[in-house]
């Protein structure tokens, strides 16, 4: 028992090829029809050739995704909750036969397996989203994933790998299942529960983890995702400084940090089953899951996706089988007038509990506001705010979106001349016209081209962002996925604030400032937004503008004291 028991599936893989036999592979791929792994699929490839996620041999085929979708279990019977599947191009996917041999590259075109294909099929990703994640509803990450970035072709087959994914970052901190079961098995730790996060931890997380190790008598592994983690998440660079520094305040040779490069995909209930086999593939005999592990978010009625202990229940039915034990976390608070941390249900009339929330730590670190000890440790608090400086001096977005004529480039002028008059940022302005000049010159007006315009829109303005700077950018922007993802790229570095120019069609029409309203009624200009081609309202801009009531001028100055009010400027 304990560090040395069995793998799930029994045996724990090792997909990768004796040293020769991958040299021979690597030769014969030349030949091979060649695709280049999507950030999610580079981690997940990592997993399947290092056996974190054995019994797997690769990418899933048609009758193991089914049976995964529909009973949570492969063909085999052996229980997996989330389909790992190569999702490609219908383009890519028209040569294809089953048998061929596929080259799987990394994003700079080394050759990390190869793919005998086995199954070639279009998934229904309804009945996907709706059985694993139990909704269609594209607020949930995984869903909007499936239906807007994955591809709509799968290919199944087993993987020979080649070399493993490259990381430059935290090499001593990056194991293999193998190699971390080694690491245990020489330490004699075996007993591991593992903690999964991925976030930053603070005071109450080290109680929380140090309670949890106690209890079962286990060593405890600080096991943090740093593949892909929700949007908006802290960058996994800064979490595991943070977590380096925290490792120094457990006791002495009772914890280890290790670092798992997967894509989380928010799946609740079936994504802790998930994580629970992962972390017995890597030798640890207990998981901590807490309130709503891996939980997604709110739905886009304002709804939890997941009841709250949903996925601790899912797992404890499962508990047996799997052969890993749950921990239940607990949700610890600070006694001040104890001067330390207990568990909130223990917690009684007389004490005095404190307790920050994920969003006021956000606050405060956006308004370089104190962050107390009894919260954090100073060298943790320090990190965050190296990479969170408060709110004026990181780089902003202001993303216009509204009907052709409607305003945008008037008041995104104004705005920037506004900005500039206060001085002392830097400033890009990304109008609609002058991108299609400069960076789309190809591009029409088809849906594929306007969405392709746009994400080189969102590209330059995260860029521009995240590097301190403020873009402003007035595209027509008429698609509220594609705006989405703009959102969520730009805000990873920055901030992002999205302003619905919501002038009416009759007026855009009647100003028609540049005639083309006009051409366009006469079916001049084709899929002319608004009058032969789709307009898709924001649901939740930061600000809705409508210029038939005021000037571009009272518009500019009611943006500024909003971005103002967002604390973006000073
Ligand atoms: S999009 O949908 O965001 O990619 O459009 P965008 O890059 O902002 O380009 C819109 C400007 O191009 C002119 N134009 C058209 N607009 C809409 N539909 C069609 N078919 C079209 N053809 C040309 C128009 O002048 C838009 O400029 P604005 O500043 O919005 O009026």
């Amino acid at each position: 028992m304990g560090a040395f028991k069995e793998p799930h599936g029994g045996e724990l893989k090792n997909l990768y090829l004796p040293e020769d036999a991958a040299e021979q592979e690597k030769q014969a791929a030349r030949d091979y029809a060649s695709w280049d792994l999507t950030e999610r699929q580079l981690c997940d490839i990592e997993l399947l050739l290092n056996g974190a996620f054995s019994p797997l041999e690769g990418f899933l085929g048609k009758d193991d995704y089914d049976a995964v979708v529909d009973d949570m279990r492969l063909t085999s019977g052996v229980l997996w909750p989330i389909p790992i599947t190569l999702d490609v191009s219908e383009d890519f996917a028209r040569d294809l036969n089953e048998g061929d041999t596929l080259a799987l590259r990394d994003l700079e075109g080394v050759i990390v397996a190869t793919l005998e294909i086995g199954d070639i099929w279009t998934p229904d990703k309804k009945r996907e989203a709706e059985g694993i994640y139990g909704t269609s509803d594209q607020a949930h990450p995984a869903v909007h994933y499936l239906v807007n970035t994955a591809h709509p072709v799968y290919v199944g087959g087993r993987l020979a790998g080649i070399e493993a994914p490259t990381h430059y970052d935290f090499k001593h901190l990056r194991d293999s299942p193998a190699e971390l079961r080694d690491r245990l098995k020489k330490l004699g730790w075996r007993k591991v529960v593992a903690f999964q996060t991925r976030n930053p931890m603070h005071r109450a997380h080290q109680e929380l983890t140090l309670r949890a190790a106690r209890d079962v008598e286990a060593n405890l592994l600080i096991h943090p995702v740093v593949g892909m983690t929700k949007p908006g998440d802290v960058d996994h660079y800064t979490r595991v400084r943070c977590y380096e520094h925290l490792l120094s305040r457990y006791p002495e040779q009772t914890s280890m940090l290790s670092l798992l490069p997967l894509a989380m995909r928010m799946g609740g209930p079936r994504e802790a089953v998930w994580h629970a086999i992962i972390r017995k593939n890597y030798g640890c005999t207990h998981l901590i899951v807490g309130r709503d592990h891996a939980g997604p978010g709110k739905d886009s009625r304002g709804e939890d996706f997941y009841g709250p202990y949903d996925a601790q229940e899912l797992l404890k039915q499962h508990e047996e089988e799997l052969d890993i034990s749950m921990v239940p976390f607990r949700m610890m608070v600070y006694a001040e007038n104890r001067a330390q941390y207990i568990p909130m249900d223990e917690a009684t009339d007389d004490d005095h509990v404190l307790n920050i929330s994920g969003t006021e730590l956000r606050r405060r670190l956006q308004e370089g506001l104190e962050i107390p000890e009894w919260f954090s440790f100073p060298d943790v608090v320090a990190e965050l705010r190296r990479t969170h400086p408060p709110r004026h001096r990181q780089g902003f977005t202001v993303f216009f979106t509204g009907l052709s004529g409607s305003g945008k480039s008037t008041i995104a002028n104004a705005l920037m001349v506004k900005l500039m008059e206060i001085g002392g940022r830097q400033i890009s302005l990304l109008d609609g016209d002058i991108v299609r000049k400069n960076l789309s010159s190809e591009l029409g007006f088809s849906k594929e081209h306007r969405d392709l315009n746009i994400r080189r829109i969102g590209y330059v303005a995260s860029e521009i962002t995240k590097n301190g700077g403020i873009a402003i950018c007035a595209p027509i922007a008429p698609y509220t996925a594609t705006r989405r993802d703009v959102r969520e790229a730009v805000s990873a570095g920055g901030g992002f604030v999205e302003i619905h120019v919501a002038t009416p069609l009759e007026v855009c029409e009647e100003r028609d400032r540049k005639g083309l309203y006009a051409l366009a009624r006469e079916g001049k200009i084709k899929e002319f937004t608004g009058i032969s081609d789709p307009y898709e309202a924001p649901h939740n801009p930061e600000m809705v503008i409508d210029t038939t009531e005021i000037t571009p001028d009272l518009a500019a100055h009611r943006i500024l004291v909003k971005l103002e009010s967002m604390g973006f400027i000073k």
